[in-house]
């Protein structure tokens, strides 16, 4: 049985995630999914929206994905490699070369163009709320019209 794993944060899951686990999925028989805790992203920079939980269950709900496990650190990679007799482990080519000491076949692939967490979080943030609210008006108009219709 082949045995991948990968690590990442996953926050806003969206097509880029999902291409790279799939990917990942199509290369063995397991695919093992190290999430980052939220106390890692303080490590690493990255603040997320989503919690480590909402994040852990995301990711495990994804038909390609067999166990989510926590990423608490950089080092425990070499661990888990071991602990799970992982035979591949994958991610995308953003970390290049960055993985190549680990003990077992190490695959970097190519990233999604065009869509990252950080991208949706600043088009998120540019939302006016002003817009929002006349739209909504604008909708509450028409279903009382149609509600007058009924
Ligand atoms: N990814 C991708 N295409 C995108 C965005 C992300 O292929 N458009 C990949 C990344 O290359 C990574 C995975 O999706 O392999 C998860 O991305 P992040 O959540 O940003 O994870 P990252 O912060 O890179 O964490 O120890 C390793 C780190 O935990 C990796």
């Amino acid at each position: 049985m082949t045995t991948v794993i990968t690590y990442g944060t996953f926050d806003l899951m969206h097509i880029g995630h999902l291409n790279l686990l799939e990917r990942l999925a199509a290369m063995g028989d397991e695919l093992i999914v190290a999430v980052s805790t939220d106390e890692f992203n303080q490590v690493k920079g990255k603040h997320s929206l989503f919690s480590y939980e909402e994040r852990a269950r995301l990711v495990g709900a994804l038909a390609c994905v067999d166990k989510v496990i926590p990423e608490h650190n950089w080092q425990q990679k070499e661990q888990d490699v071991k602990a799970y007799q992982v035979d591949i482990f994958g991610i995308g080519n953003d970390w290049q070369g960055k993985f190549d000491h680990l003990p077992c076949e190490v695959v970097y692939l190519e990233r999604t163009p065009t869509i990252s967490t950080t991208q949706l979080k600043r088009s998120l943030s540019q939302i006016d709320p002003e817009a929002i609210r006349q739209i909504k008006q604008g909708l509450d108009g028409v279903l009382n019209i149609v509600k007058a219709l009924e």
